[in-house]
């Protein structure tokens, strides 16, 4: 069944795709949305287990398009919780009459190039077929969990829940034995609450992680004056940040060369402050092992501080990898709950689990038996969505083939040979690494321009040059290279995912450095483009030659240290 062709057809109904709608209506265009779940809100339509919330803060997580959508509403919290996320999601859908354009309970299966029409033909799995100008891959970093799974499992007779795909009507766990894998965000925010109406909750855990409290509560009072004062002022300043969130990020400070109590009493103050505060107190954290080790045996000590019985202290104490190298978590009385009788903690890597069985779960040493047993165990990151759908470009290429050695594009937006397709936060933008909803915001906006430009110029296609594709890529890794980052085996370098190749996915050079770069492409006439219609090369421009200049700041010795790794990796992949 072959539908009316569309200008642009999206995929997802996230924040991403709600917003990238509303930009393509800005524009007049005729647009679709189609989305598998069953309403918007992407991430917090789906994760809905209990403490689910998120980790920046609700000022900052909040859409910066429109000022009287930020007046209107009101975070109750800091951190807000999943329900007022999806509230949120719901209001901004039905405050710009989104919903009349989004095709709920839909899958695309497919997009294939049509080469004659400068088109994608677009499958879903309802069997329709909509050809359209443009696809917006609005489709999640984190929306497709892990094809984990463990011996026996459909063998088990109780319940399992997963935290990505949690039930609509929430969960009982009262007076239930309940295990949970994983030690991931996931689970380390709901461990907490599942522990206080559960008889029994053991968690099984891998691989400890890092994580710093929240302190949640009422918004602090400078943060609500200061954006009640002047709301595009505060989220200007979160967007011309790194991290794309105000996190009061020193300058120049170094832990090895500061005196340990001056140390000690910046890292108190920023613990107190909560969330991701530690992670900005000092530039070699991420690039010198030394520095990073301070801080790390700093929060060790927390959790020594939280954790009445030092074995398990030991055991929740992460010993693998640098502090930051892994997404940190931000909790709510994580730690503390391993204080409570009703909690107990496994260590997989001493006692392997072997397998489900009928009542519960075996590992070499023990057998437990459970009423229920939720999987916290991640997600098929960044790739994941994107891969799962059969996207075949100008040569018949599918994505997934394109990206046999890790994902690459250009400026994380298009894919070389993927002509009018574009990722929203795709592998190689600050994505991740950042507060989404600008990540969201900058790529939205920018997708926008593109197709705005497109359509004054009467052009048919845009498509990256795979020259641009590559230079982005390699400078993507070599930033990578100077970081701790690809030193641990994390999501961010598909790491959890078995046979994924090994790329640290997001750009570590921030939303502020990346969205000059963004800038500077489009003002120099889309360097790195080719833009056509039919046969005919409208402009053309294959390389791409806006890299930012080397960090001029930096202290000597990590610019050595950083481009030491950057020149050992160049060795190791040929590029010297
Ligand atoms: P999503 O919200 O993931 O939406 C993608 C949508 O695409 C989904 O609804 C999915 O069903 C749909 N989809 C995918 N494939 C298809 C297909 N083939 N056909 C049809 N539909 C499809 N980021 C932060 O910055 N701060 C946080 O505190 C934070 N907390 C998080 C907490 C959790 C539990 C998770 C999982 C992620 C969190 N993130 C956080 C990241 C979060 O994903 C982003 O902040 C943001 O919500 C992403 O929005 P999105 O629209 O790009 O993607
Ligand atoms: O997933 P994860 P997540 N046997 O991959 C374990 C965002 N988020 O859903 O580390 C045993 O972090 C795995 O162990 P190991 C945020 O960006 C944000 O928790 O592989 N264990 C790990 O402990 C986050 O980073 C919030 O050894 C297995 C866990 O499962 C991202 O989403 C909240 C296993 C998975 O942890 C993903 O977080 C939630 C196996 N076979 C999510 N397989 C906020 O706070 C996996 N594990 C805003």
């Amino acid at each position: 069944m072959m539908a009316d062709r569309l200008d642009v057809l999206i995929v997802g109904a996230g924040f991403s795709g709600m917003y990238m709608l509303l930009k393509c209506r800005e524009q007049g265009l005729k647009v679709r949305v189609i989305e598998a779940g069953s309403g918007v809100g992407g991430t917090w339509y789906w994760n809905r287990y209990p403490g689910a919330r998120v980790d920046i803060q609700s000022l900052d997580y909040s859409f910066g398009f429109d000022e009287n959508l930020e007046k209107e509403w009101r975070w109750s919290e800091r951190y807000a919780p999943q329900p007022e996320l999806l509230a949120y999601a719901n209001h901004v859908a039905d405050r710009f009459d989104l919903k009349k354009d989004i095709s709920f309970h839909t899958k695309v299966t497919a997009a294939h190039w049509d080469a004659a029409a400068d088109a994608w033909n677009v499958t879903l799995d309802n069997g329709e077929v909509i050809p359209a100008r443009f696809v917006v891959m609005a489709t999640g970093c984190l929306s497709v969990p892990t094809d984990v799974s463990f011996p026996g499992i459909e063998d088990y007779k109780g319940t399992i829940y997963r935290t990505s795909k949690w039930p609509h009507g929430g969960v009982d766990f009262s007076g239930q034995r309940v295990g949970i894998i994983g030690t991931g965000s996931s689970a380390i925010q709901s461990i907490p609450i599942i522990a206080e109406s559960a008889a029994h909750l053991t968690v099984f855990q891998r691989t400890p992680n890092y994580s710093t409290p929240a302190h949640n509560g009422p918004i602090p009072e400078d943060d609500y004056k200061e954006w009640l004062a002047d709301p595009r002022a505060f989220g200007a300043r979160s967007r011309a940040t790194s991290g794309g969130f105000w996190n009061d990020a020193s300058a120049d400070a170094l832990a090895t060369q500061t005196a340990p109590d001056d140390i000690k009493a910046e890292l108190e103050r920023r613990w107190a402050w909560g969330g991701f505060r530690i992670l900005s107190g000092y530039v070699d954290q991420a690039i010198d092992p030394a520095a990073n080790k301070i801080i790390a045996d700093f929060i060790a000590g927390k959790i020594r501080e939280q954790v009445k019985d030092p074995k398990v202290a030991d055991l929740l104490t992460p010993k693998d990898h640098p502090f930051g190298t892994k997404r940190p978590c931000v909790d709510t009385g994580y730690y503390a709950t391993y204080n409570r009788d009703n909690v107990e903690l496994i260590d997989l890597r001493a006692d392997p689990l072997e397998r489900f069985t009928a009542t519960g779960i075996k590992t070499k040493d023990h057998s437990f038996d459970f009423d229920a047993v939720v999987l916290a165990t991640g997600f098929d990151a960044m790739t994941g969505a994107i891969e799962r759908i059969d996207i075949r470009g100008v040569n018949g290429e599918t994505i997934k083939e394109h990206w046999a050695a890790g994902p690459e594009t250009y400026l994380g937006l298009m894919v070389a040979g993927f002509p009018n397709l574009f990722l929203i936060t795709g592998p190689g933008s600050p994505s991740v690494l950042t507060n989404m909803i600008n990540s969201i915001e900058q790529h939205v906006d920018y997708v926008a321009r593109i197709i705005a430009h497109l359509n004054a110029s009467q052009a048919g296609r845009i498509e990256a040059s795979r020259e641009a594709e590559q230079t982005w890529t390699d400078h993507c890794d070599q930033m990578a290279a100077m970081t701790l980052f690809t030193q641990t085996n994390s999501w961010y370098m598909g790491a959890n995912v078995p046979g994924k190749p090994r790329r640290f996915m997001a750009y570590t050079g921030g939303l502020d450095v990346y969205t000059n770069i963004c800038n500077t492409v489009a003002d120099k006439g889309w360097e790195g483009f080719v833009i056509a219609r039919g046969d005919q090369v409208l402009h053309e421009s294959r390389k791409f030659d806006s890299l930012p200049p080397p960090p001029e700041n930096m202290a000597p010795h990590l610019l050595d240290m950083a481009m030491g790794r950057v020149a050992a990796w160049m060795q190791e992949h040929g590029r010297v």
